[in-house]
């Protein structure tokens, strides 16, 4: 079996992400698994180029400093010719009403004549990155299942024409705690792009800065700690960061504070710890660019490695080389 997650640099990694997925990655990770920074789908909305460069390598490191292992880490854009050589041809077996039907697309870019045409083919190079690794689970949200799905569609249909190349792939529903939620408004999650910083908790905030959020992190008016998402969802959020800190329940969690004042302290607190090796470890890969970028290039040799022989195949069945 092998899995392939990624995530998008599209802002600095948060405690959502942590919590949500690479808390996981770094422990429930098979030796045959894949993690990447998926600086290329950055690419699809609005971006700066410098930004993006340092946002790609804060990322890595963050998941790096998280623990998991440096050679099962790699950088979309370290294979850019393997997965542009792929893309394309997986494209020239795409319909435009296919691509044009997913749901992201429609939600992001539909309608508008300067949508990127790069949001309209993501998914082709999403099913590319899929399949170039021989990926069999694709651990993703409901919102990336029909992605996943026309990465099966590509794969079998080219399989069929050309003969078989890929492994088909499966999207599997990571097992997860509900996603962290916006410090400042529960009714959003947690978000690399949000406008405002002050209800994201990053990764590399200062432990000051973290205090400073949970203050000011809204509650409600019943003064009650108890965990009853449906009425409480600002305080239901708190109790389910501080249980995931924990590794117990949020009801577990509500008793360790009785005024909303305590519990935004003990979270804050439990948050600080729980995000110190991370926030620590990426800084001194930060301040050692040369150590990082070795570190960078061991991941994507490995990854392109391993995928040069089915890139290889793929290419001679579809009538080049
Ligand atoms: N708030 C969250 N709670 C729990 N898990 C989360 N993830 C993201 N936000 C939360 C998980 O983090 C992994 C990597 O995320 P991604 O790069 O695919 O970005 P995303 O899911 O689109 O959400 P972000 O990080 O907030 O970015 P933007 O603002 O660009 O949408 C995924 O496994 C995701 O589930």
């Amino acid at each position: 079996m092998t899995r392939l997650s990624g995530i998008t640099p599209s802002g600095h990694v948060h405690l959502g992400n942590h919590l949500g997925a690479l808390r996981r990655w770094a422990t429930e990770g098979g030796p045959d698994d894949l993690y990447f920074i998926s600086d290329l789908h950055a690419m699809t909305m609005p971006y700066r180029p410098e930004r993006l460069r340092a946002l790609t390598r804060e990322n890595l490191a963050v998941l790096l400093a998280g623990g998991i292992a440096p050679e099962t880490v790699f950088v979309q854009s370290d294979l850019a010719g393997e997965l542009g050589a792929l893309n394309w041809v997986l494209e020239c077996a795409c319909g435009y009403g296919e691509a044009a039907r997913m749901i992201q697309f429609k939600e992001k870019g539909a309608g508008q004549d300067t949508a990127r045409l790069g949001l309209l083919t993501y998914p082709v190079l999403m099913a590319a990155d899929i399949l170039l690794q021989g990926t069999t689970e694709v651990p993703v949200g409901v919102d990336q299942n029909q992605h996943v799905e026309l990465a099966r569609t590509l794969a079998r249909r080219f399989n069929g024409t050309y003969g078989e190349v890929f492994a088909i792939p499966r999207a599997v529903v990571p097992r997860t705690a509900a996603a962290v939620r916006n410090l400042s408004d529960p009714a959003r999650k947690m978000a690399k792009s949000a406008q405002q910083h002050a209800g994201v908790v990053f990764a590399l905030d200062e432990p000051d800065v973290v205090r400073r959020k949970f203050r000011r992190a809204v509650t409600d008016d019943l003064g009650t700690v108890r965990y009853a998402p449906d009425e409480q969802p600002a305080v239901a959020n708190l109790l389910e960061i501080l249980g995931a800190c924990g590794d117990v329940s949020p009801y577990a969690a509500a008793e360790a504070a009785s005024t909303y004042s305590e519990l935004k302290d003990a979270v804050a607190e439990a948050v600080i710890e729980q995000l110190r090796p991370v926030r620590e470890g990426a800084r001194e890969l930060l301040d050692d660019p040369a150590e990082l970028d070795r570190t960078r290039q061991k991941g994507a040799g490995r990854a392109a490695e391993r995928a040069r022989p089915r890139l290889d195949a793929a290419l001679r069945l579809a009538g080049l080389r």
